[in-house]
């Protein structure tokens, strides 16, 4: 089975990406997986400011998967720009890499993008509008609040020529419409969905099993909810999706390709055993011959016209000069 795919105007070796969060900015999974063989990943969410994160424990399991509030623990901007980038510039060859940012503010979103765009060794931004663990934050997340979804969308799209991937939240109750107005407002691509935010309590004392109380839910629990986000955004919106949560294997991405996302990202699977996206990867091809698939693509269901995302970069950015009307 052919793997490869195209979206964001490149072409990306397979569909498996590691999601934000769980793969640091590269290096801290060299010594353990082959990160050439991955389709991409995303790194940790950059701030401003360098962050040590939340109160321990920042993690907690259940059967179902894994609850984090891990607090945006990352070296910062210029950390970010002085050691991070260069380190993967310099060492990442085949995979696609996108910088995840988050702001507390909207203009944060702004001078992260100004800050970041010259800088090379990577491919675009995933604009994290749906962290759940955000202290600095009082309220929902921007991705709850479609005028801030708008403002940082677009105020990201004057800034950068870069492909932007929005990050939803799973616990939006109108996600259809967040997904038009990120569409309209210019990103390139979704990211469906982040951690679900949610509690567990440890029973011996009766506090929260996390230091900072509630946390968000990743790993099989989510995938459900990442199912149905990817099918109803895969419904509003002709850009390509990333399907996370709860891909953990081959026949999970499947899943999600039925769903409608022409790429995923693999998170928890990862934590519990850094070569599960690796073996996933085998596990396709494996399973595609068997299926007698020829290709992901193939498997990759989209409603009828939503099929037609743009594949080169001069079409996303330039559409008027491209199309001879210019
Ligand atoms: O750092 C975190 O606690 C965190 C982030 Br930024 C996020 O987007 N999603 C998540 O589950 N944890």
């Amino acid at each position: 089975m052919r793997l490869e795919t195209e979206a964001l105007g490149v072409r990306f070796q397979n569909p498996f990406f590691l999601a934000a969060g769980t793969c640091g900015f590269g290096l801290e999974l060299a010594e353990v997986l082959d990160i050439e063989a991955l389709g991409g990943f995303v790194t940790k969410s950059v701030t401003l400011e360098p962050r040590v994160g939340n109160a321990p424990p920042r993690v907690a399991e259940f059967k179902g998967g894994m609850l984090n509030s891990i607090g945006l623990a990352n070296p910062g901007l210029e950390r970010t720009k002085r050691e991070k980038l260069p380190w993967i510039r310099d060492n990442i060859c085949r995979p696609r890499v996108l910088v995840s940012i988050a702001g507390h503010t909207v203009v944060e979103f702004f001078t992260l993008v100004e800050g970041l765009d010259s800088e090379d060794g990577f491919l675009g931004f995933e604009i994290n509008l749906s962290c759940p663990n955000d202290a600095e934050r009082t309220g929902e997340p921007f991705a709850l609040n479609p005028s801030a979804v708008a403002e940082i969308i677009s105020g990201c799209r004057i800034r950068t020529e870069r492909p932007i991937v929005a990050k939803l939240a799973p616990n939006d109750p109108d996600l259809s419409r967040t997904v038009k107005v990120v569409t309209e407002e210019g990103a390139n691509a979704l990211t469906l969905v982040n951690t679900l935010p949610r509690a567990l309590l440890d029973i011996s004392n009766d506090v929260p099993e996390l230091g900072a109380g509630d946390g968000g839910i990743s790993g099989p629990a989510l995938r459900p909810s990442g199912l149905h986000a990817v099918r109803e955004a895969s419904s509003a919106t002709h850009l390509p999706l990333f399907g996370v949560g709860g891909v953990m294997t081959a026949t999970t991405a499947v899943e999600y390709a039925h769903a409608g996302a022409s790429l995923v990202q693999m998170g928890t699977a990862s934590f519990a055993w850094p070569r599960a996206v690796t073996e996933a990867i085998a596990g396709l091809l494996q399973w595609g011959q068997e299926q007698r698939i020829s290709a992901w693509d193939d498997l990759v269901s989209r409603p009828p016209g939503v099929n037609a995302p743009a594949n080169r970069l001069e079409d996303l950015f330039d559409p008027i000069e491209s199309s001879g009307e210019g």
